[in-house]
This record gives structure tokens, sequence and C-alpha cells, in this order.
């Protein structure tokens, strides 16, 4: 899915800003369907409120059943489109666009059901064109029924329990159970906007690259949708402008000279170069003719992974990084522009090369700022706390199918995206779990046969289904805190065994995808104990002590657990949400922060991939 980019031949009208907004507080969560909300302006039905979008809605009001609700939420916008998209001559097309709404959507249009969509965490648009080419100067009605429940066959699942104990709660009292550690925070949470393109339009364009020192080869795929009477020209500039390979036609390779390729951030001078491959589409339609120009940003670069190393163009790659959220104070989950860039400043002052989009796949906005600067990602679906044995079941399964359908749909093209994860931390050890993730695995390398796929284990070695399926092993582990709290002194014995067990068991490279300690910050303690920042420091250095033995042989990866605090459930173990962060959730250092970045940052200038001359360079000044 091509992410909505004006160009010469298309426009866009973004629509954030204050939308109406209503929840559906009915016994059964259903009088909008049955009152038909979406038929007439949503004030119309009942009190409405403004609702931010992008945002998550729960921390919006001081209301808290809106804080926890569950069931159906609407909202609405009314939008006047320019004249020149609603001429009746055929000649344009006009999509709406929802970069995400968590979880289950149903979108109308003047009343008229335009898309549903299951998934939280990804894209969906709808060709609204008959709708509103009708009638100019009418303002577009845009209603949205948004659910958040979830069940055990959705990606992340939950299950609904009601407590029918007449004496210990109310009539009708239900809660959402979830098996994952992050608030399940809900709304419209990505931009919504409209776009044109012509009636006859490019549909998908995919691109893979291959190089050697000299010479790269850009393979493209171009679909066209509304005619079959088309021609196709395609140019490839580099970032002066000039134009260095041309092609025609809907398939086809380009051959690019001493190739600017793309590298990860300290890996290179000049990380994350991206050629533009402009694709211009020509065709007769209605007797007009019709021109459709799509301008796709294309890094050239290779990923192999050997039994002991991740190549990236060949040179071994060591990933230094973090996992994230998407994650905020008031604004839940909601994309916001000065977190995002913050976030990357962060990441770059901490010497950081890498994160996984734990546990679902983030904004494309912050996707496009990881091709620019060089980070690399892991790039994971939302197949988080997949525990119950009914949710390794068919139906899940066909779901998750989907979801990864959709995942590559949209993230295909990125050079950032160097290996897909299609779960964090399943009951891999139940039986259902190896035909469940060879089916899963199996289907993520047919569509895209150019990444390597993971899933992300904490099972014992010995017992896990899913790994025999994954490229590289992605294990998370906790010791001295789940297990062992408060010995720090068994860190260096139980995580030299993990790693000696699961490579021995496989022979697979291995990432520390997860491990890490809750911190207060401000609260100290020396000797460290538990919850202060001297613990969390003492954490980090056992364990990066037996990362630096096995960075030598075949672990090629740390990510701590987390970048930054964040929101979870209620609950005995949880202060105001998960303290792992390095930084606090505003984004303030903890002092774990200062011990990773002079880490990171030897790691950086040490690492025998660094060609000699970037070595010296002065990018890796601070
Ligand atoms: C994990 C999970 C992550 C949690 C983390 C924790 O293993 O993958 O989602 O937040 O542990 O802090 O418990």
């Amino acid at each position: 899915m091509l992410y909505p980019r004006e160009t010469p031949s298309r426009e866009r009208k973004e629509l954030g800003g204050l939308w109406s907004f209503r929840a559906d507080f009915s016994p059964g969560r259903d009088a909008g369907f049955v009152q038909r909300w979406y038929r007439q302006p949503l004030r119309q039905t009942g009190p409405v409120i403004d609702m931010p979008v992008p945002a998550s809605f729960n921390d919006i009001t001081q209301d808290p059943s809106l804080e926890n609700y569950i069931g159906w939420v609407w909202y609405e916008k009314e939008v006047l489109l320019p004249l020149r998209w609603l001429q009746d001559d055929l000649s344009t097309r006009v999509v709406l666009r929802f970069g995400s709404a968590h979880y289950y959507s149903i979108v109308w249009v003047n009343g008229v059901q335009v898309v549903e969509h299951e998934g939280g965490h990804l894209p969906f648009e709808a060709d609204i064109s008959s709708i509103v080419q009708g009638s100019p100067g009418i303002p577009c009605r845009i209603t949205v029924a948004l659910n958040n429940t979830l069940t055990p066959h959705t990606l992340p699942p939950g299950s609904i329990q009601y407590m029918d104990d007449k004496t210990r709660y109310p009539k009708n009292y239900f809660v959402q159970n979830i098996r994952f550690d992050f608030f399940n925070y809900a709304g419209i949470h990505r931009p919504v906007v409209l776009y044109t393109t012509p009636s006859v339009y490019i549909d998908d364009i995919t691109v893979t690259t291959t190089s050697s020192e000299s010479v790269a080869m850009v393979q493209y795929q171009v679909s066209v949708v509304g005619s079959t009477l088309y021609s196709l020209s395609l140019s490839l500039r580099d970032q002066e402008g000039k134009v260095v390979a041309t092609g025609d036609g809907p398939a086809g390779e380009l051959k690019v000279l001493n190739p600017n390729l793309w590298w990860p951030y300290l890996m290179h001078e000049n990380p994350g170069y991206r050629y533009s491959l402009e694709v211009k589409m020509q065709a007769q339609a209605n007797e007009m003719l019709l021109e459709d120009v799509y301008t796709l940003l294309v890094g050239i670069r290779t990923v192999h992974v050997t039994s002991m190393q991740f190549l990236i163009n060949g040179r071994p790659f060591y990933f230094h990084g973090v996992n994230k959220h998407e994650d905020a104070d008031i604004r839940g989950k909601g994309l916001d522009w000065p977190l995002v860039v913050k976030d990357f400043n962060l990441l770059r002052w901490l010497g950081a090369n890498s994160f996984r989009t734990s546990h679902y796949p983030y904004a494309e906005e912050i996707m496009d700022l990881c091709d620019a600067y060089g980070i690399v990602v892991i790039d994971e679906c939302p197949g988080v706390g997949i525990k119950m044995l009914e949710s390794f079941g068919n139906k899940s399964l066909q779901h998750h199918l989907v979801v990864m359908e959709e995942l590559i749909r949209r993230d295909k093209n990125r050079p950032s995206v160097v290996m897909w994860s299609v779960a964090n931390e399943p009951a891999s050890e139940l039986p259902p779990a190896a035909y469940y993730f060879k089916t899963v695995i199996a289907h993520t390398k047919a569509l895209d046969p150019s990444r390597p796929v993971t899933f992300v284990t904490d099972a014992n070695y010995a017992l896990d289904h899913g790994a025999p399926y994954v490229d590289v092993i992605c294990v998370n582990s906790y010791f001295s805190w789940y297990h062992d709290p408060g010995h720090l002194e068994v860190i260096p014995l139980q995580l030299t065994t993990q790693f000696d067990n699961w490579y021995k068991t496989y022979q697979k490279p291995i990432i520390q995808s997860e491990y890490g300690a809750d911190s207060v910050p401000g609260l100290h303690s020396d000797p460290p104990l538990m919850f202060s920042e001297e613990y969390q420091k003492a954490m980090l250095r056992e364990y990066h002590s037996v990362f630096d033995k096995k960075r030598k042989e075949y672990v090629i990866g740390e990510l701590i657990w987390n970048f930054a605090d964040f929101m979870t459930n209620q609950g005995t173990t949880r202060v105001l949400g998960n303290k792992k962060g390095i930084f606090t959730r505003q984004r303030q250092p903890k002092s774990a922060a200062f011990v990773l970045r002079e880490r990171y940052w030897k790691i950086a200038n040490e690492s025998s991939c660094l060609p000699p001359v970037i070595k010296s360079h002065t990018l890796f000044l601070k």
C-alpha cells in the first residue's frame, strides 16, 4: 500500500484536529448501531465532546470511565472538499485513509458504509469518489465506530470476563483481560487523510535491491489499477537530482553504477542514503489522457544471515539498540511529532543503531525517519500475548497471516526494516505452536523472500516449538529481576548458560531482544537494591560483561528493555506503569542511560565492521 504523498498528480488533505466524539455507554454498547448514529450528525444523537485526532481517547478527559472504557466509541468529522476533486468526469479518485485506528473500525461517509477494518496498527482506506462526487458543496460527513475489545482471536489477543457474582460486582460488570504489558490505548492513533489519484492509478510498487561494490540492481514491480492500457516509465535519481537509471514497463531492473549504499547510523559517514524512484503512468480512459506520478524513496542495501552473523551490505552488523513503545502522557499512542523527533534525537545521542517495534507496527512517519537516519528496525507485528490455547487455532492463524500481509504490504520497501518479527513471547512451548509458527513464518517468507524472519521468545530452549523456523534467535530474559530478584550475582552464569544452550541447539545467531530492570527515577541505593537507579545500572553492567564475551562469537545484538517508561494496566508490580525505561516517560535520562550511552558509542567506535576511514570521522564526536 503506497503512502499517500503529494505528487504532481495527487493531492492530500489532512483531517487531523478536533473530531466530535461519543462513547456508547449503553449496557450492550450497541445503541449506536440500533439507533444508527451514522445516519445523522453525531451531535444530534446525544451529547458529544471534542476529541483530538490523532490521539488515544483514554487520557484526554477527567472521566475514569472513559479511561478504562471497553466497547464502541464514535468519532465524526465534517469536511468540505475542493470543487476540483468533485468534477463528475470520472477522472479523479478520492480516497479516505486512516494511518491506524485501534482496534476494530467501521467507517461511513454521509451515512454510507465505506470500509471495515480489523487491527489497530496498520493503515486502511476506502475509495469514496462515488459518494462525494454527486454532491459538490455539501460537507462530507465522516463517521467512525471504533471498538477496542480484544478476543482470543484478535492480535493482540484478550478476553472479556463477566463478573456474575451479584454480591461482589454491579450488574453487567465485566473486565478485559490481556496477557501483554502495556496499556490497551484506543482511538484514532495516526493521521487521517483524504487524497486523490487519477481514476487510472499506480496502486503499488515493490522494490528489492542487490549490490556488489561497483554495481547495484534495483528490481521493481509496478501495479496499475483502472485500465489495462497504460504505459509506465521510471527514473531513478540520486540525491543531487541526477538520473542514474531509467526503465519502463510494469517490471524490470535498474542498473546503478558505483551505487551509494544505504548504511545504518554509525556504520558510515552518510547513513540512510536513498535514491528517489519516480514512476510515471500514462493511460487513455474515458477519452482522456490520464497521468499518475508517484515518487518512492529507495535505499540500496542487502541483508544476509549466517550461522554467526547478521550482514548488512556484506559487513557484520551488531544491533546495539532499544525496544520502544508508542506511548506518552495525555496522547497515549497518538502520533505526536515533537515526541517522535525527540525520540530520534535521544536514540542518536545514545549511540543506538537499531530498535524493535515492540510490540506492534509503528507509525509510517516513524518508519520514514528510520529510513532517513539509518536506524535499523526489527519490524514486529501485534502478535503479543498469544498465550491461550484457543489463540493457536485456525481462526487466529488466518488473521495472523492477513496481518503479516498488511504489514509487509506497508513496509516492504523500507531499507531500515531488516527483519520481520511475527510475535513476542507467545506460549511457544504449547504443541500447537509448532504448526502455527511454521505456517506464519513460511507465509512471511513467501511474501518477502528478501528478509529474515524471527519471533521473540522467553520459552525454554528445549521446549520452544517455534524456534526451529526462525532465522535469528531472539531471546528475552530478566535474570535478577523476575528470576532470583535482587541477586545480580547470578547473571553471568545464567546468561552464559542461556546463550550456550540456544546456540548448541540451533547454531543460529542470537539477539538478546530484552533485558532490563525497573527503576524509579530519583530512588537511590548503594549497595544497589531493586527499583533504585543503581540497581538498574548494576544489572546492565552484569549483562554487558557477558555480551562482550559472546559478541565475539554468535551474539549479534542487545536491545534494552525499555527505551522509556510506559503505561500499563494497573497491578501490584506496576507503579504508574512499567519503569524499565532508561528514560522517564517524559524523556529525561535516568543514570542507566549514561551507562548505555558510553557503551554504545564505544561499540560503534571499536567495531571491526567500520571501515578505517569512518572510525576516525568526526561523526563520532558526540
Ligand atoms: C517482557 C515483555 C514486555 C514487558 C517486559 C516487562 O518480557 O516482552 O512486554 O513489558 O517483559 O517489563 O515485564
